[in-house]
């Protein structure tokens, strides 16, 4: 236990990350200032601008001296050396990948700095301000005024930081270095399926606050009693115990008041008779303000009780069967990683079109957005954390990024009655070591998020030695409320003849989703469905797959891989692939391959 402890807190100092720094809740409903639009950059392979000659960081030193980008030092005598001009650069846009915004830095690895100035007047005196990123791709060192603010690990996350001691009226400046070089102990590891997109890829804002605020929220329904909404809410800055809040929710007739107690939290137990529940069917969001004497914060929230009984989903208590697909965060609108509501609308759109009641974001926290619209439109949401294939089990500073990394989107999404599901992981190797990280970030997810079921994209086996019959033979199903798996008969695993063969031996009373089965099919190639990459071959495998896959008992939702073609630079088969993954049933283009009809039809008619 004390060894844990100090592991941790070693990892704070290592990283940075402080436990008062945990992001606000709905930072997005907050007034806040824009900190979007161009900023400037430097490319810097070496670090040149972070570490001086003898590779010491210039943060680390009392006078870091003209060298250190974070200063953002100008000449100020003829004589004055200074190796570097933020202003006299060019610009990236915030936010945005810069991957596809200069072709020179299309496969760019590494650090790059982002400046920006700006002025900022408060709107009262005692208020507090915070910089808050929605994401920004992977290490992040952020400086204020020359100041070290702190440092973000993670790609795919929210973080926020306080600057109401350094930030001035006027010549502000921020200097943010990101470096997206993947790294064998990081989360994700080396080598993923996907795009290394670098940068600050979702928006920077800062929100004023009052001196106390209300930082932590999360309302449900009771499980046991559904006519209640239960939960927690927490004060962040509180000066005394006694704080009066108020939460209203003026549809359901709530206006409710309430005490903080000595940590400044409080917990929440409301009774309502005429509660709508939040279904895919009738999405019903309420309108819920929480207020104190200086605050006030207002989000749209959804109720439902989401739980499994033997092999069932039940949403309020109702079975469910999810019709899914996997899903990128790259934009079906402008390539690139995606951040705009444009881009969550067309993606959902496409999925709504092909009959889905369920998205699984891959493999990563998406932007908001798209939860946020999920919400709206009625889609169920399995949201993943990015632990894929080849982790570091055995490193204990890759558990705790693991694990702070789902803490933050836990933080973010648990107010969203779309996501149903936590993911712990994708498509990882069994072993005794990968069992004990898995199993202790289940166990944390639980403890973050008790009211949603957990997951994780298992692999399929052999049955007794048999290729013909699969099965799940992995510990880490004994932990999962939901099995799912991925699955590629006919594609990496034989011929789609193969399908036809399969039985499945699935043991666990639990539903089973298969997380991932598909094909790659290059739009508007056509050919025998026995031709790879024709659209046939792709139709063919779906049509041969649904089949089989429907001959699994416990089956209650898939989500096949995947709705669009995406970026991966393991995919250089040119004139086919040309850096793109082809699995998807609508190109990059948003034409719609063979197989998106076949999908439609199977989900028209599945109940
Ligand atoms: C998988 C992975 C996914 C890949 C996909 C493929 O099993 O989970 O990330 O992109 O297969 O296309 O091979």
């Amino acid at each position: 236990m004390k060894k844990h402890i100090l592991i941790l807190a070693c990892f704070y100092f290592v990283y940075g990350i402080k436990a008062q720094e945990k992001i606000m809740v709905n930072a997005i409903n907050r007034e806040s200032t824009s900190l979007n639009g161009y900023w400037k950059y430097i490319v810097d392979p070496y670090e040149n601008g972070f570490y001086n000659y003898r590779y010491e960081p210039f943060e680390n030193q009392e006078n870091p001296g003209n060298g250190a980008f974070f200063t953002n030092a100008k000449r100020k005598s003829k004589s004055d050396l200074v190796e570097y001009d933020f202003d006299k650069m060019d610009s990236l846009k915030v936010p945005g990948d810069w991957n596809s915004q200069k072709e020179k830095l299309f496969y760019y690895e590494g650090t790059l700095w982002y400046k920006k100035s700006f002025d900022y007047t408060k709107k009262q005196e005692d208020s507090r301000v915070f910089v808050y990123f929605g994401a920004s791709n992977y290490e992040t060192d952020v400086y204020l005024n020359g100041k070290k603010l702190g440092k973000h690990i993670g790609g795919f996350t929210p973080f926020q930081f306080e600057i109401s001691k350094l930030l001035k009226p006027k010549g502000n400046y921020i200097v943010v270095k990101v470096d997206n070089k993947r790294k064998r102990d990081a989360v994700p590891t080396l080598n993923t399926d996907w795009w290394n997109y670098g940068g600050i890829t979702r928006e920077v804002k800062l929100i004023e606050t009052s001196s106390t605020f209300i930082s932590d929220y999360q309302l449900y329904l009771d499980d046991e009693d559904t006519k209640i909404i239960t939960g927690q809410i927490e004060l962040n800055g509180f000066k005394k115990a006694e704080q009066e809040i108020t939460i209203n929710i003026p549809e359901l007739g709530i206006n409710e008041k309430l005490k903080t107690d000595h940590t400044g939290k409080c917990t929440i137990k409301l009774k309502s008779k005429n509660i709508r529940y939040w279904s895919p069917e009738s999405p019903k969001l309420y309108d819920v303000t929480i207020s104190t004497q200086e605050d006030k914060i207002s989000d749209q929230i959804g109720f439902r009780t989401i739980k499994t009984k033997g092999a069932e989903i039940l949403i309020n208590e109702k079975s469910l069967f999810l019709k899914g697909i996997s899903i990128h965060e790259e934009s079906p609108i402008n390539g690139g990683r995606c951040n705009s509501k444009e881009d969550a609308k067309k993606l959902l759109e496409y999925a709504q079109s092909l009959g889905c009641n369920y998205v699984r974001l891959a493999h990563y926290p998406h932007n908001e957005y798209m939860v946020r619209l999920a919400d709206k439109m009625g889609i169920l949401v399995w949201e993943e954390n990015p632990v894929y294939w080849t982790i570091s089990w055995d490193n204990e500073e890759t558990y705790l990024n693991a694990q702070n990394q789902i803490s933050e989107v836990i933080r973010r999404d648990k107010n969203r009655a779309s996501v149903i599901i936590w993911s712990m992981a994708n498509e990882t190797p069994n072993s005794d070591t990968r069992n004990e990280f898995l199993t202790k970030l289940a166990k944390f997810t639980k403890e973050q998020d008790p009211t949603r079921l957990i997951s994780a994209a298992l692999e399929q086996h052999d049955y007794n030695g048999n290729p013909n019959t699969r099965t799940i033979d992995d510990p880490f199903a004994e932990i999962v409320d939901v099995l799912s798996f991925n699955q590629y008969i006919g594609w990496y695993d034989g011929e789609i003849e193969k399908c036809q063969r399969i039985k499945w031996k699935i043991t666990q009373d639990k539903p089973v989703i298969i997380s991932e089965f598909g094909a790659g099919a290059k739009y508007g190639l056509h050919g025998e469905k026995d031709d790879r990459w024709t659209e046939e071959y792709q139709e063919f495998l779906y049509q041969e797959t649904l089949k089989m896959v429907d001959g699994i008992e416990q089956l209650k939702g898939i989500s096949p891989w995947v709705l669009v073609d995406f970026k991966s630079p393991r995919r250089v088969l040119p004139e086919i692939q040309d850096n793109y993954n082809r699995k998807g049933l609508i190109s990059e283009k948003g034409e719609k391959k063979k197989a998106f009809f076949v999908l439609k039809e199977y989900y028209e008619t599945k109940k």
